[in-house]
């Protein structure tokens, strides 16, 4: 395509974003051609994200829980499962999980992430249990737990439906899910990844089950390993799709691949500038998912925060005890406190804002910062902006 050619059909697209018109498939093909500027795409994200989420740069104060690194299934670009014998697998004992609790309870948290491994001789039971016992101990606290992989073999074990799988985690004290296990939905690529965990209509119905029985959940992408740039806009597709119909995703959650210690050590992790281009043509086709994520313990902290001008709006939170990311080698530290959360934002130009999990606004007591309570839902407060 001659210069002026792709002048003319980026002044399109920017005209159809510019008044609120979807963007097709070919037209996220373009956006993602090398020759497209990075900074003309990055700037109409930037647009997309300021009206939608004004100024504001969300965060959160959280704590990652992974109860098992024991899987019975093999994904090509996991780091951190292990085999039932390995000396490093691990699943852990009541007491360690509760003392998680109190941890985040003294640490103010709002928030504890959910995930692991799906291990071959835990019963379904072990995983509820889990939910209730932190639920029981510590009621405050929001557990968005277990993606749609962990919800479709819990429904193998028990033999039920994902609609009584949900209810009954909902009953035990599940509060929202995390978006993860979604990969790159195209069969193309999944097939080469993780032929064997929940395929693509599986994700899809879990999530579909999950909001029509009123609860939020999450969803992501996992990028920059064997797929090409139709598999990626086709994921994003499907998401905007389901989103149609249920309205329940929050934020969608774009992840670049880490190779080191997977079966696809060999390859390079994606660029900077891939980071920048993925988040922002999220934020151009997802035009109907509120947020969009730029997970600083995954991109790092400067992509993190150029990201906040690339069409995100949300940096994650405080992160304790992640290992999914560390296990495939990220050099980002293990945890950052409020203060340093609060002033990358500021420093990005944005407007620090603590929310919870579904995205209430967090109000401390001044004198205890652990004393905390929900507010309104900061999407509210954007719509009166007029953002
Ligand atoms: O499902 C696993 C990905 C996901 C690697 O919902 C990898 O708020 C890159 O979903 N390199 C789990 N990615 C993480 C996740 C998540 C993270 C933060 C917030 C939320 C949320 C969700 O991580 C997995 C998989 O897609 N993953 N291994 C790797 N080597
Ligand atoms: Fe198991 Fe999840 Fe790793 Fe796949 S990504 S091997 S399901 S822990």
């Amino acid at each position: 395509m001659q210069a002026n050619e792709r002048d003319a059909r980026f002044r399109e697209i920017r005209d159809k974003v510019e008044s609120e018109q979807r963007l097709s498939m070919e037209d996220g093909l373009f956006l993602y051609e090398p020759e497209v500027s990075i900074q003309q795409v990055g700037e109409l994200a930037n647009f997309v994200r300021e009206r939608k989420n004004g100024n504001v740069g969300y965060y959160n104060i959280n704590t990652h829980l992974n109860p098992t690194n024991v899987c019975v299934y093999r994904c090509r670009f996991c780091a951190f499962r292990k085999d039932l014998r390995d000396e490093n697998g691990y699943a852990m004992s009541d007491e360690q999980i509760l003392h998680r609790g109190a941890e985040a309870t003294a640490n103010g948290c709002t928030e504890m992430h959910i995930v692991g491994g799906l291990h071959h001789q835990r019963k379904y039971e072990w995983y509820r249990d889990i939910i209730s016992m932190l639920k029981e101990n510590y009621p405050k606290i929001h557990l968005k737990a277990w993606t749609a992989v962990e919800i479709d073999w819990f429904r193998f074990q028990t033999k039920k439906s994902f609609e009584w799988v949900l209810d009954d985690m909902r009953s035990a004290g599940l509060g929202s899910m995390p978006g993860g296990g979604a990969e790159i939905f195209h069969p193309e690529v999944r097939d080469q990844l993780c032929e064997h965990k929940a395929n693509t209509p599986a994700w899809l119905e879990i999530h579909r089950t999950a909001h029509q029985i009123g609860l939020k959940t999450n969803c992501t992408m996992l990028y920059g390993h064997v797929e090409k740039a139709y598999h990626r806009i086709d994921h994003l597709m499907r998401l905007r799709e389901l989103q149609d119909k249920t309205n329940g995703f929050q934020v969608f959650i774009p992840l670049a691949f880490h190779p080191d210690n997977t079966k696809l050590s060999d390859l390079k992790k994606p660029s900077g500038l891939m980071d920048l281009r993925t988040m922002a043509i999220s934020r151009l086709m997802l035009d109907n998912i509120q947020h969009i994520k730029a997970y600083w313990i995954m991109l790092g902290i400067e992509t993190a925060q150029t990201a906040l001008a690339y069409g995100a709006d949300d940096i994650d939170g405080t992160v304790r005890h992640e290992l999914i990311y560390h296990d495939a080698g990220a050099k980002t530290p293990e945890f950052m406190s409020v203060d340093q959360i609060k002033d990358l934002i500021r420093e990005a130009g944005r407007d620090p804002i603590e929310r919870d999990t579904t995205y209430n606004r967090v109000i401390r007591d001044e004198n205890d910062f652990t004393v905390w309570q929900s507010g309104e839902s900061v999407d509210a407060d954007a719509q009166l902006a007029g953002a």
